[in-house]
């Protein structure tokens, strides 16, 4: 079970009023963690339940507005209300995400959105590690009129380099700056990662203004360790959580949210359409996921 199914669960196990004892916490207990909620979190929220309903009748509706009660005050500090630096250069948003998460996708997405806004964009295509992955970016922003840099056999951080360089000067708002999937154990890739961070950097100080973590929403409790460890390269701002169109709906944003020093999600994405990107809404987010 996933956890865009949580809700007929739910219904299934409350089907009409049912008194919640130890056995029916306990299936709810399950329940969430099958839907991708890490078992510490899963007891949590149960000993929340049973500290405040515990030998009560409970309909499947009681508990899925209490699960939203109990949900929600984490996952609105996810939300973000995401501006525009009021900078002089180009505002630079760089992609990070293991292969297959989405980035190429959704930096098509981005671009789209801020040229829906009158701004002027550029994409960086350091993800060099295929050739492929150039030419899937090129598809993209031939369609939308995006001029993109790109060279051939180059090391990523210095398609970085003469992108930014470019931006500069033709006075681009926006350089949007694709990556290679890296793995996220792997050190070399991991090193040209922070590298792209680093030489962005000392042509202008604020740049990254943004590095955001592309995670597939389909991915489980793995989102998790790939925060973990893209945070130990790369200093990541916030999260973009893509694929949310599928039948899993990013339990793990769950746990995310529940932990210290909680990242915000600056977008969702859900689908192949270049308007399937969302800012992030806690109450949009809970209604999918239980209702
Ligand atoms: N259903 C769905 N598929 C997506 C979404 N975003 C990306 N994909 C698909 O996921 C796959 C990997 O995307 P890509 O952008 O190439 O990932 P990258 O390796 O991180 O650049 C592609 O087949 C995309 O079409 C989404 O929001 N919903
Ligand atoms: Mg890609």
């Amino acid at each position: 079970m996933v956890f865009g199914k949580l809700g007929s669960a739910i219904s299934s196990v409350f089907t009409g009023k049912r008194r919640l004892d130890d056995d029916a916490l306990e299936q709810l207990e399950e329940l969430l963690i099958t839907a991708d909620i890490a078992p510490k979190d899963a007891m949590s929220i149960i000993e929340d339940f049973s500290s405040t309903r515990m030998d009560k009748d409970v309909s499947e509706d009681d508990i899925k507005s209490a699960l939203k009660d109990i949900l929600s005050p984490a996952l609105s500090k996810c939300e973000v209300d995401f501006q525009l630096p009021d900078t002089d250069g180009p505002v630079v948003i760089m992609l990070a995400g293991v292969n297959g998460s989405g980035k190429t996708t959704t930096l098509a997405k981005l671009a789209h959105y801020f040229q829906s806004q009158g701004k002027s964009v550029m994409a960086a295509a350091c993800d060099t590690f295929r050739t492929a992955a150039t030419d899937q970016l090129k598809v993209w922003m031939n369609q939308l009129s995006i001029p993109m840099i790109e060279k051939e056999g180059a090391d990523p951080a210095s398609v970085a380099y003469q992108a930014y360089a470019t931006a500069v000067e033709q006075k681009t708002d926006i350089l949007l700056v694709d990556t290679a999937g890296r793995l996220q154990n792997n050190p070399n890739l991991m090193a040209e990662l922070k590298k792209i961070h680093t030489t962005l950097g000392k042509q202008n100080p604020e740049a990254p203004h943004f590095t955001w973590l592309v995670l597939d929403g389909t991915n489980g409790q793995n989102a998790l360790i790939q925060s973990d460890k893209f945070s130990e390269h790369v200093p990541i701002d916030g999260l973009i959580i893509t694929k949310l169109d599928s039948s899993s709906k990013a339990g793990f944003l769950v746990t995310l949210s529940r932990q210290n020093n909680v990242k915000p999600v600056y977008f969702i994405t859900s689908g192949e359409d270049l308007k399937s990107l969302n800012p992030f809404s806690s109450k949009n987010y809970l209604n999918q996921l239980i209702d």
